[in-house]
């Protein structure tokens, strides 16, 4: 049974998730709305993955005991200046979600929730993964240059990406 500290808790992060996919489709949808075919793929992927983590969060609230509050989202920004300022939007995003992440496993030790302590080391895990993979695509973009030809390679290099793994090598997902 979770404490009603830590239900909320979870329940603020079911929120969280629902707005990074809600972000990253609006996000996605605007690269393509550009003819960023691969940055597209990409981001649609990173929405369905923030949605899959939403609903990991509501079945674990409600198999402990608790009930997950289904929240309403609202409209995520839809223009973006450029690629570059597609991907750091996401990595600030998620470093924001990271924040919170430790903020609900603070929370688990204090209420002394052991049990969802443990559950949580798995989005832990998965932040790190996913800021180094935010990392290392801004990486990308810098080493191809913010020329359209440049841009068109990092398009190319993402969608061949996405073929194997969304990460970037350095992320080793
Ligand atoms: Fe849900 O992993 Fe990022 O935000």
């Amino acid at each position: 049974m979770v404490s009603s500290k830590v239900e909320d808790s979870l329940n603020n992060q079911i929120l969280l998730e629902g707005e990074s996919s809600q972000f990253y489709l609006s996000m996605a949808s605007w690269a393509e709305n550009q003819g960023y075919v691969g940055t597209s793929s990409f981001l649609y992927r990173q929405a369905d993955e923030e949605r899959e983590h939403m609903l990991k969060l509501i079945k674990y609230v409600n198999e402990r005991g608790g009930v997950a509050r289904i929240p309403s989202i609202s409209e995520p920004p839809t223009e973006f200046d450029c690629l570059t300022n597609v991907f750091e939007s996401l990595l600030s995003h998620e470093l924001n979600i990271t924040a919170k992440i430790n903020s609900v496993v603070h929370i688990c030790l204090q209420e002394q929730d052991y049990t969802t302590h443990n559950f949580m080391q798995w989005f832990v895990s998965e932040q790190i993964e996913e800021e180094a993979t935010a990392r290392g695509i801004l990486d990308r973009i810098k080493l191809t240059g913010s020329e359209k030809g440049g841009l068109y390679l990092f398009d190319r290099d993402l969608e061949n990406l996405i073929g194997g793994s969304i990460s970037v090598p350095s992320a080793g997902k």
